[in-house]
């Protein structure tokens, strides 16, 4: 497995984290369920280790992923956070997890990244460097199979819960292991997680089977606004604050959307606009095959992976973003 220099875990990184008796954990702001498995499970295997773990997230957990076990660890106070640091004094970590880029740390990012060591763990194929010490390889599916690779490394064992945790990260992130990121390693791992005793249909309903009324709502009308390019290659969909205050459904009921235009069988690349609020919009792509869509957010100052990437502008219309992007996806796809 560890054949590309980039893949095996930086010494350094393993003796920061055997070193430090006090531990940050972080990830990105939105988190998905590759950024909070990583994070719960990594908490867990620190216990192990005998540490004393905080979990700082900016916001608390969506209802998406209250399933996850230990997600009551989770803190949203800078204050208890700040508090953390200071009995820690010198001997403390922090550790950025599933961060394409520090922007990504979310608000309070320059507190974050003055506490050093600052370790740093990611597969985003757009990573751009920050922390003290990176462990970056995107030929990973997911995070979550690296936090399982350095529960390995560090010796420690890995329960149901931290099994529970790793397996959801994993799982969302390879789209329950259809895309190309999903390796024999990826698999390999999933087994032993299942050995460990986790349920695929268990974890399976949790993720699609609980939305509400008010998502299929806004579904309808996200749907509605399909618009298909370039031969039908690429598919455009938004959403308007208008239609979340019509359907009573909230932002978070968003996610997953952007897999339905990518389904249609002639689309490449699917696009979905979203409007956050303060003139902000969300631009998530989702590609088939080839195109690298992660290039694609780098021309928009965005990032991810190459099969999914994103980025957000400011004070445009969703009309002026769909001809931008548009044009940049067709360049890309001829
Ligand atoms: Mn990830």
């Amino acid at each position: 497995m560890n054949e590309n220099p980039e893949r095996i875990i930086p010494e350094r990184l393993i003796a920061e984290i055997h070193g430090a008796t006090n531990i940050v954990l972080l990830t990105h702001s939105h988190p998905d369920g590759d950024a909070l498995g990583s994070l719960f499970a990594f908490a867990d295997i620190l216990d192990t280790l005998g540490k004393n773990v905080f979990c700082f997230l900016e916001e608390p957990v969506s209802y998406h992923y209250d399933f996850l076990p230990d997600t009551k660890r989770a803190n949203t106070s800078l204050e208890a956070f700040r508090q953390f640091v200071i009995e820690a004094g010198e001997d403390i970590a922090m550790v950025g997890l599933d961060c394409g880029d520090d922007e990504r740390l979310g608000k309070s990012k320059t507190e974050f990244l003055k506490i050093e060591p600052f370790l740093v763990i990611d597969h985003h194929r757009s990573h751009r460097a920050f922390g003290t010490i990176s462990w970056v390889d995107s030929c990973r599916s997911s995070t979550g199979e690296m936090i399982y690779e350095l529960a390995q490394a560090l010796g420690a064992p890995i329960s149901y819960n931290c099994a529970y945790n790793l397996y959801v990260a994993i799982c969302t992130d390879t789209g329950s292991f259809r895309y190309e990121c999903t390796t024999p390693r990826t698999m390999h791992i999933a087994a032993d997680l299942l050995v460990k005793g986790v349920r695929p249909e268990e974890v399976g309903s949790h993720l699609y089977d609980k939305y509400s009324i008010e998502r299929l709502k806004l579904m309808e009308m996200v749907l509605a606004t399909i618009t298909l390019c370039s031969h039908d290659q690429i598919a455009f969909m938004h959403v308007s604050s208008k239609m979340l205050k019509e359907s009573g459904a909230t932002i978070q009921d968003v996610e997953g959307f952007v897999d339905l235009p990518r389904s249609l069988h002639s689309v490449k690349v699917a696009v979905l606009l979203k409007e956050t609020g303060n003139g902000l919009i969300a631009v998530s792509m989702r590609a088939k095959g080839q195109c690298d869509v992660a290039a694609v957010a780098k021309e928009f100052d965005g990032g991810g992976h190459r099969n999914a990437a994103g980025f957000r502008c400011h004070g445009k219309t969703i009309d002026q973003v769909q001809l931008e992007v548009g044009d940049a996806l067709s360049r890309s796809l001829s």
